[in-house]
């Protein structure tokens, strides 16, 4: 069994009780354990800032799925929640994104699959959550996640 760290975020319609079902939703599915999941907190939109507030949490699993066997249920479980993926749209708002931010300690640099999350270090609203779940979680190439959180803007980063 692998560790792995799923981010959850969602800022479209009931945000927080998405998050909920989603985490069952996984929960649910052979080859995956839920072994803790984060407070909610509601935070401002990144990158694109013109949308609503979101609504941010990680889920540890542990799994004996392969990282693209993970991955392809990741977005199956969008997919369920009404997740619809317009084509060239960057950073738009979503009912439901599950994000793999990390699986165990691997690098992983492909087609559709980047693991760790390639902007993982530059995001409070996926650092703060992280760290409540494993608080010394390290992120592969690039140093332990509390380093990286601790020079970026968490004052706007709430739990619910
Ligand atoms: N996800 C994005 C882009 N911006 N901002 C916040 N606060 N939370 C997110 O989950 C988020 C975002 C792309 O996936
Ligand atoms: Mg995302
Ligand atoms: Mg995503």
């Amino acid at each position: 069994m692998v560790q792995a760290c799923i981010g959850l975020g969602a800022n479209l319609g009931d945000a927080a009780d998405t998050l909920r079902r989603a985490v069952e939703a996984l929960a649910r599915h052979e080859g995956v354990v839920v072994r803790a999941v984060s407070r909610f907190y509601r935070t401002p939109a990144w990158g694109k800032e013109d949308q609503p507030d979101f609504i941010n949490a990680v889920a540890l699993l542990e799994t004996s799925l392969a990282p693209r066997a993970l991955l392809e249920r990741l977005l199956t479980v969008e997919a369920e929640f009404g997740r619809h993926r317009p084509s060239g749209e960057r950073w738009g708002p979503r009912t439901l994104d599950l994000d793999l931010l990390l699986y165990g300690d691997a690098v992983i640099d492909e087609p559709g699959l980047q693991v760790p999350h390639p902007h993982l270090h530059e995001r409070a609203f996926a650092l703060v959550p992280l760290l409540d779940v494993l608080p010394a979680a390290r992120i592969p190439g690039r140093g332990d996640a509390r380093d990286a959180v601790s020079v970026l803007e968490m004052s706007n980063i709430h739990p619910l």
